[in-house]
Formats: structure tokens, C-alpha cells, sequence
């Protein structure tokens, strides 16, 4: 016998968290549960403003379509729609017991704030993300600069949203070592095409990654010199079988792969870890988000002492 339950849920978010120029004042998303005899499988299906192609609503009647077939055992196949796919296949994974319960709870800190904070918060840690390309670039790099030599085992992670003209990227660089460029492991997508953004990587000899460009029409992945690693943001890439082949892809092709956050609840940031673990287990993912949020959804992050929300603040939908 088969059930199936779909919530939808809204989760506060700390007063500040800004993307890509709105204020988010809530997460929001869905919840599935999928049962068959005595097993169960959970999913979080949460596009994300801004970023995914698909709004709630139609996320939400292709996940009802997906469940209504699923109930009576016609054949499914993954949505079109990226977060509802992701979802779907996590809570599919969870019901055949594919997705192992081990996670990467390690995560490579997402770090902003003033220097002073950031040099006590990253004693110790091998690997830290910043965002750059939010002020000046050469107070970007004289940070940078500051960081790297108050923390001489720091690699650093940046992230530029492809922010940077070919000039403000160069004037990042100049002020940067060559021994300081090369303790950055990759600056995602620095400039405004793939194109401006690998003659930046050859011309600086800093790595580049690509977060953005792997979901732009049309992309396909090639090696390059100066690429270094991909970011795959499950949410908005599809799922799991989609993801698993693009981490093969990548894996022949010799670059890293990171399992990164779209600001998933406390749910949808477990099963990343235990993706990132089961699928990309050498490579550190970049899931430190849940700080941005005031609860945590039906599963605990381990160590995190958010409070869990209530089941009775969802919505049931289907
Ligand atoms: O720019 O990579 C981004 C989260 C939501 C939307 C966009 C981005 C992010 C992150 C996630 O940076 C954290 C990470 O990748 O470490
Ligand atoms: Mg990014």
C-alpha cells in the first residue's frame, strides 16, 4: 500500500539575509512523504527566489502530478522542474534505502562580517568560502590579502556571482602574491561570462569554478587549465540521477565537484550532506546556511541547537 503526504512550510529567516538584492524574510517550500508498508522516504522541494526558473506554486502542482501517479502505480519519471525532481528523488532515495544515512557535516564556513570576527571564527579551519564583489575590489583583496596572512594553513573558497567587469577583476588580483593566489582554491564565476571569466583565470593563474554556467542553456562542461571545480546546487540542478551523472562527468574531466546549499531547511541540508558524503566524499561541501535561519525542519543538523519547528505550523496540500 502506498501513501503519500505533501506540506508546505515557511521558516523565519534572520533579519538581513539579502539575495541577489531582496530581502528574504522567509524560506519557503514543501515537504513530501512517501510511504509504502512499513518504510518512508522524506523530501524538501524548496525553488529558490531569484535563482530557480520555477516559482512554488508550479513546484508545487508537479510534485501533486508526480504523487497522484506514484499512488496508482503508474510509471513516474523525474520532473521537469529542477527542485521538485531533487526532492522527489530524495524522498524516492530514502524509501529504497539508497541514500545513505552518513553525512559531510563538515562544512567549508561561509563567512562574512568585519575582519576582526573573521580571523578568531577561521582559527583552525582548513577551508573557508567568502563572498567578494559586494564592495570595492581592492578592499575585496586587501581583505583577502589580510586574512591569508594572519592564517598562513587558510585556503579560501570565493565567490564573486559574477559580479566583476574584466577590470575590476584584474584590480582584485594585482594586489594579491602569486603565493596568495595560489591558496585560493577557486573564486566561483568572478565575471559577467565564462568567457571574461576563464582569460581572467589565465591571465591571474587563480582557479576559477563554475556555479552559475553549469545551468545556463546550452553549457556543456569542458577542461580548462585554470578550472578547478564545479558547484552543483541540487535544488536547482535536478535529481539525484541527474546529479550523479554530472559528478561523473566532472570526475573524468578531473575537476573537483561541491555539493552546495540553496538554502535548504534543516532537512534538504542533511540529505545534501549525506549526498556530498555517499557521492563527492573527498571534496568539503558548502552547506553552512542553516545560521541563517531561526528553526531547523523535521530533522536536527547535528550540533546545531536551532529549535525544530512544529509539525503543526505546515500546511498540508496533497
Ligand atoms: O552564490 O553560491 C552562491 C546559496 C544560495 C544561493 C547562491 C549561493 C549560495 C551559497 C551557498 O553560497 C553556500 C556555499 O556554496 O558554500
Ligand atoms: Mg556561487
Amino acid at each position: 500500500m502506498r501513501q503519500a503526504k505533501l506540506w508546505r512550510y515557511a521558516i523565519p529567516m534572520e533579519s538581513g539575509v539579502v539575495l541577489r538584492d531582496r530581502r528574504l524574510t522567509q524560506r519557503e517550500g514543501l515537504i513530501v512523504l512517501l510511504q509504502q508498508e512499513d518504510r518512508q522516504g522524506w523530501g524538501e522541494i524548496a525553488p529558490l527566489p531569484g535563482f530557480s526558473g520555477e516559482t512554488l506554486e508550479q513546484a508545487q502542482q508537479a510534485c501533486e502530478s508526480w504523487l497522484t501517479a506514484w499512488l496508482a502505480g503508474q510509471p513516474v519519471s523525474d520532473s521537469l522542474l529542477p527542485s521538485a525532481a531533487f526532492g522527489l528523488s530524495c524522498a524516492s532515495a530514502e524509501l529504497a534505502d539508497e541514500l545513505p544515512q552518513t553525512g559531510s557535516w563538515q562544512s567549508a564556513p561561509l563567512c562574512h562580517g568585519d575582519p576582526d570576527a573573521l580571523l578568531l571564527q577561521l582559527q583552525n579551519v582548513p577551508c573557508a568560502k567568502i563572498k567578494v564583489g559586494l564592495c570595492e575590489a581592492a578592499r575585496d583583496s586587501l581583505q583577502i590579502s589580510l586574512l591569508l596572512e594572519a592564517l598562513p594553513d587558510l585556503q579560501l573558497r570565493l565567490d564573486a556571482n559574477r559580479s566583476w567587469t574584466p577590470e575590476k577583476a584584474r584590480q582584485f588580483a594585482r594586489r594579491l602574491s602569486p603565493a596568495q593566489r595560489a591558496r585560493i582554491a577557486f573564486i566561483e564565476e568572478p565575471c559577467r561570462t565564462p568567457a571574461e571569466s576563464l582569460d581572467f583565470a589565465a591571465e591571474t593563474g587563480i582557479a576559477i569554478a563554475w556555479d552559475e554556467s553549469l545551468r545556463q542553456p546550452g553549457f556543456t562542461l569542458q577542461p580548462q587549465p585554470e578550472l578547478a571545480a564545479i558547484v552543483i546546487k541540487p535544488t536547482l540542478t535536478g535529481s539525484l540521477a541527474r546529479i550523479q551523472r554530472l559528478i561523473d562527468e566532472a570526475q573524468r574531466l578531473g575537476l573537483q565537484t561541491v555539493i552546495s546549499s540553496a538554502l535548504e531547511s534543516s532537512l534538504g541540508l542533511t540529505q545534501l550532506a549525506r549526498l556530498a558524503h555517499w557521492l563527492t566524499p573527498q571534496s568539503l561541501p558548502g552547506l553552512d546556511t542553516l545560521t541563517l535561519m531561526r528553526q531547523q525542519l523535521l530533522r536536527r543538523w547535528p550540533g546545531c541547537e536551532l529549535p525544530l519547528q512544529e509539525q503543526t505550523e505546515w500546511t498540508r496540500v496533497f
